[in-house]
């Protein structure tokens, strides 16, 4: 499981940041995703726009906004989207 963020998990005030709050809610779940940073920002020219992250984001989405969850075929946009996928689909212990 991928979870791509923008420049990090920082706490911010509420209602919070987006990615921070996606991962959060994952981790509650019993998720442990993998971060991948997609730095750069949406409104750039896609030109300087071009670290790995944010290609692969554009690629699965075709758009540029994180946060984004990868989990097997399903790609999920959006921390609330997210949210609710987590708290859907907690972990099952193996
Ligand atoms: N409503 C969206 C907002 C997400 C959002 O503000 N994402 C920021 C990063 S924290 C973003 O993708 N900004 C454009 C960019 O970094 O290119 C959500 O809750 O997921």
């Amino acid at each position: 499981m991928t979870l791509y963020v923008c420049w990090g998990l920082f706490r911010t005030p509420k209602p919070g940041h987006p990615c921070r709050n996606a991962h959060d809610a994952l981790l509650a779940a019993g998720h442990r995703p993998d971060i991948v940073r997609a730095r750069g920002w949406g409104l750039l020219p896609a030109f300087l726009n071009r670290t790995r992250g944010r290609r692969q984001v554009r690629t699965l989405t075709g758009q540029d906004w994180v946060p984004v969850l990868v989990s097997g075929d399903t790609i999920v946009q959006g921390s609330k989207a997210i949210i609710g996928w987590a708290q859907q689909h907690p972990r099952v212990p193996s």
